[in-house]
């Protein structure tokens, strides 16, 4: 059911014959749609778990013990989402 609905979604012309153009339209769609989730993805977890930092339910110990770990994670997801940016600002120029 879900691969009949996803053919039909790749057929864009709706003449029933998929062709290699359409295939690779629907790729670049999908791998657009799968990079943004995943930029969204690592917006709400920075969110979220500088909310869970601040909501002090976690002990200081700990979060002073996990220190490195924390800051490792933010520098890593805030560059996910300046990648994606960089990205778009430099395929746009193409
Ligand atoms: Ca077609």
């Amino acid at each position: 059911m879900n691969a009949i609905k996803f053919e039909k979604e790749m057929d864009r012309d709706g003449d029933g014959i998929i062709s290699a153009e359409e295939v690779q339209v629907a790729d670049q769609h999908q791998k657009a749609t799968i990079q943004s989730r995943i930029t969204v993805a690592s917006f709400i977890v920075m969110v979220l778990l500088a909310c869970v930092l601040l909501s002090g339910l976690i002990p200081d110990s700990r979060i002073q013990a996990l220190s490195g770990l924390i800051s490792t994670l933010f520098v890593a997801l805030a560059g996910i989402i300046g990648a994606y940016y960089g990205m778009q600002a430099w395929m746009s120029r193409k």
